[in-house]
């Protein structure tokens, strides 16, 4: 175990060197310079480890671990490697490195499975740079169509399949995965919570995944001269998108159970300190356990913006991603909790207030989740940090459930 551990805190120093804001936490945006350096370094453990290595049409990389039974669907492990803005050097990485760990043991225990294993690298979870997010794995499922991807942009106007052109990425690869290849998807995630480090439970099996919306909201006013436009002949697009973002939160509140709601990004146009703001766009994250609270927020605050709408201010909204709150597959949740009982890993049931890749897998395969603490329950930011050592046990319950649905004698 001390073994895995010293690599999974190389592979974890190394891929956090691939950032655009060193010193100041991980930014990898998607088919980024750091992308491609993260992809190389994957690639090449993967090598390393005994996988053949393939990436689909939108990125994703693969190493497969092929089984005695021919054309078999397989078992895969993996998490993303894209990060939020000045994020931190755990959160998806984590998963990808458990994952390349466990093939490791495959590999040094000489075994072949009888389902083939894969361990996978999925792009764009976060959404950074194209709108939405859970990109990779939406592709995989078919969910994000191939029209849909090609016409995503970045805040720039390049298009997905002209920024993986620019690192060298094939955009002819086949996209949309065949489900029947699927046998099961496990992902180890850190918590990005306080619940595990409160309860010093060095393993959490996820029951289940809240659901979640993305809106972009669109304010549109009248530009003008700071100082020679009367107060009452204004149409100033960002004194009325505060108007409507102070009274967002209570929305989350009053419909409660858990509910909660995020004005993650503000972007002012022109964005002069002497000009009326013509424009501005923010977005609107909501999410809850259950369905029902996720849609009556949105109902409120589409109210709410409407409201605003008058002969000089315009408001729409955009609906960027909607995923259902997802149950984990309750077989492979058994299996998880039998293994941490079997290594005498500690483990309770928690849920996810995050999404995951696997909340989308989960629509075309048998999905199951473990966390690990998160110190201060700190993520999206620089200070995020795991320890190995619960990395470590996360190698060990993963490897034991991956030899069990590849059906693998050891
Ligand atoms: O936003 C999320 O929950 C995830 O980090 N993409
Ligand atoms: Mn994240
Ligand atoms: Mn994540």
């Amino acid at each position: 175990m001390k073994e895995t551990q010293v690599r999974i805190e190389r592979h974890i120093n190394e891929l956090s060197k691939f950032t655009s804001t060193p010193h100041k936490g991980v930014t990898r945006l998607t088919y980024s310079n750091e992308d491609l350096q993260a992809r190389n370094y994957i690639k090449e453990t993967m090598k390393e480890y005994g996988l053949n290595v393939r990436e689909d049409g939108f990125g994703n990389i693969f190493g497969k671990l092929e089984g005695i039974l021919n054309d078999a669907p397989s078992v895969l492990i993996g998490s993303h490697f894209d990060s939020v803005p000045n994020g931190g050097a755990y959160d998806g990485t984590a998963g990808v490195v458990v994952g390349l760990e466990v093939a490791a043991l495959f590999s040094k225990n000489n075994l072949t499975p009888k389902y083939p294993l894969e361990i996978v690298a999925l792009i764009e979870e976060e959404g950074t740079r194209f709108k939405g997010g859970l990109m990779g794995s939406r592709g995989i499922i078919g969910s994000l169509s191939e029209e849909d991807f090609k016409s995503l942009k970045d805040k720039d106007g390049i298009s997905t399949e002209e920024a993986m052109s620019k690192i060298g990425l094939d955009t002819s690869l086949p996209k949309k995965r065949d489900p029947k290849t699927m046998k099961a998807f496990l992902e180890l995630h850190i918590e990005q919570g306080p619940i595990l480090e409160e309860k010093s439970s060095p393993i959490g099996v996820v029951e289940g995944i809240v659901g979640l919306t993305q809106l972009e909201v669109t304010v549109e006013g009248r530009a003008g001269h700071a100082g020679t436009t009367p107060m009452d002949r204004r149409s100033d697009a960002l004194v009325t998108a505060a108007k409507i973002i102070t009274q967002l939160p209570d929305l989350a509140i009053d419909e409660g159970e858990g509910t909660v709601i995020t004005i993650g990004r503000l972007n002012v146009f022109p964005n002069g300190a002497n000009v009326i703001p013509d424009k501005t766009v923010f977005t609107v994250d909501i999410r809850s356990g259950k369905e029902e609270n996720v849609c009556n927020v949105i109902r409120k605050t589409k109210e709410l913006i409407q409201s605003y709408s008058e002969d000089t201010i315009q408001t729409s909204v955009e609906q960027h991603l909607y995923i259902q709150p997802k149950a984990l597959n309750k077989s492979i949740r058994s299996l998880l909790k039998q293994t941490s009982s079997e290594l005498e890993i500690p483990y309770c049931s928690i849920n996810s207030g995050a999404g995951h890749d696997a909340m989308i897998l989960s629509d075309v395969t048998d999905v199951g989740m473990i966390f690990v603490p998160s110190k201060d329950g700190l993520s999206h930011c620089p200070e995020e940090w795991s320890d190995a050592h619960h990395l470590a046990n996360g190698v060990q319950i993963l490897y034991e459930a991956a030899k069990n649905l590849t059906e693998t004698k050891s």
